[in-house]
């Protein structure tokens, strides 16, 4: 009796850790500022098509209007209230958008910011995105409702009201980070607003959700929210399905406060990840390729079923939150490309491919002067839509990154050897490496063993009907394939696997 009511707590438990991917997909895309009405189209006419398994998107909920600097990306993590307009669009248009998508096997991600509303700056009856009055002077936001009673400013005993030291966890919990008017998490009440917006998403049939600034929440707090969250509509997902959680929190070490404290209510972002494989791929303070024979845990990472892994992100592309100048983005496409394909070949975690815009990088002794601009938008700040070239390729400052056929391939790759493990590596002690997926397909930038015959490699082109538009690769009857790579190559790399064969 004692364990069957074990099993079932363990069967509850592990829940939220499962993206509930559908056919085998494995890879979430964030599509970082899209409008929902795009979003619905990419699932449409991309994502399904190229096995992407979901979408994570910014924040749904009604946020601040800013004029200076003009409507800055970083207004939607400014809450005004739980209302679903934001610069994306509108709710019928969000419930458009998670209706197409799950219709055709793409989960929605939501990106949820519940540590805290606007910043206190935010003045009296400034603009909202859907038009809410709110007062940051008196911390009153009445479309929730929020009272001053709702913040933390009681418990938060620094002299200015911010988080001034990052060692002293209370500050980080109970302060304001940069400024955010924090909220009181233990209140019942509290936690009962910010479970009902949460609930108003699964029910709308997201399935799950990327919490925002958790290292600024108590794991307590989130665990009492995360308990009163309902379990995915049915309509879209198996009966009891718990809703997948990832918590933002940048441990790069050096802290006392953990990732270990939040792997026990989700998945948690694992920030080593990107830092570390940008200062590989770059060769910095003499890494190279082969180290990665341990790649994961075996580089002092969670363990692989509790994170979220990512080369970039939203905030790190652009000088924000932490990773450090290593990291790796668009701005340089070929490093990318290696660091994407790396990372979506290796089983490592659950993997997220970050979409951007274009902006007018200015990088002045150091710091990005423009790192607030908004998503490519019109005069008034609507945010314009993503038009699609005939190569396929986006227009107009969405960069994409997802629609790359390296990147795109890969996604695919990961699809096809998804549950296999890392097999037959291969290095040259330096910058050369090769490693397989079970017995069945490879990644490499030099030989490895596989199934004989002839494969298109995905990077260099696409398998199309029986023939290839890139680079063919024999695999001989001894499982060797033998090849050059060389390193002034745009991509320096190959991956063929099962349904790449000719
Ligand atoms: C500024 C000063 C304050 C000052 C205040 C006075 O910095 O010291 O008290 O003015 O009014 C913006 C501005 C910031 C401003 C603040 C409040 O950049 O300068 O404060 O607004 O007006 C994003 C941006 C932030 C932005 C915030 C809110 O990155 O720059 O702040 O949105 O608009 C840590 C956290 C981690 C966090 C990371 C960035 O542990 O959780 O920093 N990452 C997440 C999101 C991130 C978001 C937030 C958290 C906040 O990924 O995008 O911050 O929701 O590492
Ligand atoms: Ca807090």
């Amino acid at each position: 009796m004692k364990l069957l009511v074990l099993a079932t707590l363990l069967g509850l438990s592990s829940a939220q850790f499962d993206p509930h991917m559908k056919d085998g997909r494995t890879s979430l895309v964030h599509l970082f500022e899209w409008r929902w009405a795009d979003i619905a189209e990419e699932c449409e006419r991309y994502l399904a098509p190229n096995g992407y398994g979901g979408v994570q998107i910014s924040p749904p909920s009604e946020h601040i209007v800013l004029t200076n600097p003009w409507q800055p990306w970083w207004q939607r993590y400014q809450p005004i209230s739980y209302n679903l307009c934001s610069r994306s669009g509108n709710e019928n248009e969000l419930r458009d958008m998670i209706t197409r998508c799950n219709n055709v096997g793409v989960n929605i991600y939501v990106d949820a910011v519940i540590n805290h509303m606007c910043g206190a700056g935010g003045g009296e009856g400034k603009h909202s995105s859907c038009g809410s009055y709110f007062n940051a002077n008196t911390k009153d936001f009445p479309s929730v409702p929020y009272s001053a009673w709702d913040f933390n400013d009681g418990k938060c005993h620094t002299g200015s009201g911010e988080i001034e030291n990052y060692n002293d966890i209370y500050q980080v919990r109970d302060c304001r980070l940069v400024s955010l008017l924090d909220l009181a998490l233990e209140k019942d009440y509290v936690r009962g607003k910010v479970a009902e917006y949460m609930n108003t998403l699964i029910d709308m049939g997201v399935a799950g959700f990327r919490v925002d600034a958790c290292k600024h929440m108590w794991p307590g707090d989130l665990s009492a929210v995360f308990r009163r969250l309902n379990n995915l509509n049915t309509k879209w997902f198996s009966s009891g399905s718990r809703p997948f959680i990832v918590q933002e929190v940048i441990d790069l070490g050096g802290e006392p406060i953990t990732a270990s404290e939040y792997t026990g209510l989700g998945r948690v972002t694992e920030f080593k990840y990107g830092a570390k494989l940008g200062t590989v791929i770059r060769k910095w303070s003499g890494e190279k390729l082969s180290y990665l024979v341990n790649w994961g845990e075996g580089w002092g990472m969670m363990a692989s079923g509790k994170a979220l892994v990512f080369v970039d992100n939203h905030d790190n592309q652009r000088g924000h939150g932490a990773g450090g100048a290593s990291i790796v983005t668009f701005w340089d496409s070929r490093l990318y490309k290696i660091a994407v394909g790396l990372m979506l070949a290796h089983p490592y975690g659950v993997t997220r491919v970050m979409s951007s815009f274009r902006w007018d990088r200015n990088i002045v002794n150091g710091q990005d002067e423009n790192d607030w601009m908004g998503p490519p938008s019109y005069g008034d700040g609507t945010t314009k839509p993503v038009p699609i070239n005939p190569d396929s390729t986006c227009a107009d400052g969405w960069v994409c990154e997802h629609r790359w056929r390296q990147i795109r391939n890969m996604v695919i790759f990961r699809n096809v050897v998804n549950g296999e493990p890392l097999s037959n590596w291969w290095d040259n002690g330096s910058n050369q490496v090769a490693f397989g997926r079970g017995s069945r397909e490879i990644v490499v930038t030099k030989s490895s063993k596989t199934k004989p015959g002839t494969y298109c490699d995905v990077i260099s082109g696409d398998k199309q009907g029986s023939s290839c538009t890139g680079k063919q690769v024999q695999v001989g009857g001894d499982g060797y394939a033998y090849f050059n790579i060389s390193n002034s190559e745009e991509d320096p790399f190959i991956a063929i696997h099962a349904d790449s064969k000719l």
